[in-house]
């Protein structure tokens, strides 16, 4: 039986992937057979990492094909190679879809990942604020025409401005000004955090922040904050500052397409930027897009040449085909159980005393505290994946363990209730998990010393782990009907 969300053609499908895989099989048969391992892996795993999904077979039917072959770079019309007009079709659709779906007044679909997206907005803010005023002083009509001493000063003027993002322990992504990533050296950064007490994100203080500091980029968005933000307000605060609002919201655009996330929540009419991924729960092929005011278009058009090498043709194609499913009912009703099954998920750890930062969600995040388990996040991640469950261990707010060991697992619902699983599994997962930690005890050093690392996972915990999630997992097969024989 299968309820799985997925609209797709399992005999079509199916007969696809056979025959295509006989034609890898006669190449190069490890890969062939690698390919096979991989689906049977995802399909006998309970898969929580919060920014995985599973496309549809059309989405990754379309990455598939001589699209890959194309060079394309410049834009749709301006292109540095001849012969590209069935790629302006595809970037063209794609783009018009993004723009449909969210609303936007200008979408840019060739950045090849999330970090590419962040990139090109901020090259394009930067671009748009500084170089924009930098060239009308110098009477120049592009960059082309300013000396080699327009450039120098032009050059330290970029690379004086200051960014502020909310910080990685709190929940904010690496691109968002964390130091040891390029957003934290191009531009001088300040991050905001949470509320010591409650876990969540306090308005007012980012406003203090942001009048002392001044920043010419906000970012806003996050990749383990398991609460909605309102956008309304952190546009009121970059307005008073005189800031450009730039949202990533790579790991909740999905909810934003099925408008589970409106008005205050939904980044698109507030923001002057938006990038994302299209892999995480907007369910597309791996890559980025940004949107944009028509204000900030030109200046994101040139992402290609400016930041990105040439577009990868197939993926866009493959973007195109995944935002036409998102503007389906199917997916709206997909995106609610998301948010949904998290809250399930939430109600089923706290039912059973576990400790969770922010006390709980209301997006497809759900970052459970283990230090109550006397572990680190590491070892948790770890027993919890030899019992087959798989996830990411995460920092918390002021995480006593640091980015590498952590104090945190995040955990999302965008996969599993991909495949149909809803209120009654992710009780019965939060169960299987706080089996598990409460099972898990930290081991010790080689020198005998606590370790952060090593653990010792009870006799018999990981078998009736398994055969519990392998019950669920058959009841909600993934790509139901798909047989690769
Ligand atoms: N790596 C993604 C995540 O797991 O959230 C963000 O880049």
């Amino acid at each position: 039986m299968t309820d799985s969300t997925l609209p797709f053609d399992s005999r079509l499908t199916s007969s696809a992937y056979s025959q295509a895989l006989q034609v890898i099989e006669a190449v190069e048969p490890r890969i062939a057979e690698a390919t096979r391992a991989e689906l049977a892996d995802q399909r006998a795993s309970l898969k929580l990492i919060a920014s995985e999904n599973y496309a549809s077979p059309a989405v990754l039917l379309t990455m598939g094909t001589w699209f890959s072959d194309k060079y394309a770079e410049g834009t749709v019309g301006h292109r540095f190679y001849a012969g590209c007009q069935n790629v302006d079709t595809v970037e063209s659709l794609a783009a018009e879809h993004a723009r449909e779906l969210f609303g936007a007044e200008y979408a840019y679909a060739q950045p090849h990942s999330g970090i590419d997206a962040n990139l090109v907005a901020f090259w394009s803010i930067l671009a748009h604020r500084v170089e924009g005023p930098w060239l009308e002083k110098f009477g120049a009509k592009n960059v082309s025409e300013l000396t080699e001493a327009d450039w120098e000063a032009l050059r330290a003027e970029l690379g004086n401005q200051r960014l502020l993002g909310m910080s990685l322990d709190a929940g904010g992504h690496l691109t968002h000004g964390f130091r040891p990533n390029i957003s934290g050296k191009m531009f001088h950064q300040q991050q905001y955090g949470t509320d010591p007490e409650t876990g969540l994100l306090d308005y007012d203080a980012v406003r203090a922040k942001a009048r002392e500091f001044k920043p010419l980029v906000l970012v806003a968005g996050y990749s383990a904050y398991p609460r909605r933000v309102n956008f309304a307000k952190m546009r009121e605060i970059a307005d008073e500052v005189g800031a450009t609002l730039m949202v990533d919201m790579a790991h909740f655009a999905g909810l934003v397409a099925g408008k589970v996330f409106t008005g205050d929540e939904d980044p698109v009419p507030h923001a002057h930027v938006v990038t994302t991924t299209t892999h995480k729960s907007l369910r597309g092929p791996r890559g980025g897009l940004v949107l944009a005011t028509s204000e900030y278009a030109p200046s994101v058009d040139r992402g290609c040449p400016m930041v990105l090498g040439g577009p990868l043709s197939h993926v866009m194609a493959a973007k195109a085909v995944a935002l036409a499913e998102a503007r389906t009912p199917m997916f709206a009703d997909y995106a609610q159980r998301v948010a949904d099954n998290a809250k399930s998920m939430a109600e089923g750890f706290l039912s059973r005393g576990a400790s969770l930062v922010t006390g709980g969600t209301d997006n497809h995040i759900v970052l459970l505290d283990v230090t109550s388990f006397g572990l680190t996040g590491r070892q948790a991640e770890s027993a919890l994946l030899d019992a087959g469950v798989v996830t990411n261990r995460n920092s918390i707010p002021s995480d006593p363990n640091g980015a590498w060991y952590t104090s945190g697992i995040r955990f999302g619902t965008p996969a599993l209730t991909t495949r149909g699983f809803g209120h009654d599994e992710f009780d019965k997962v939060a169960e299987l998990v706080v089996d598990v930690l409460s099972n898990t005890t930290p081991g010790s050093t080689k020198a005998g010393g606590p370790s952060k690392a090593t653990y010792l996972l009870a006799d018999g915990v990981a078998d009736r782990t398994r055969s519990a999630s392998a019950e669920m997992l058959d009841k909600h097969p993934l790509y139901p009907g798909l047989d690769l024989a």
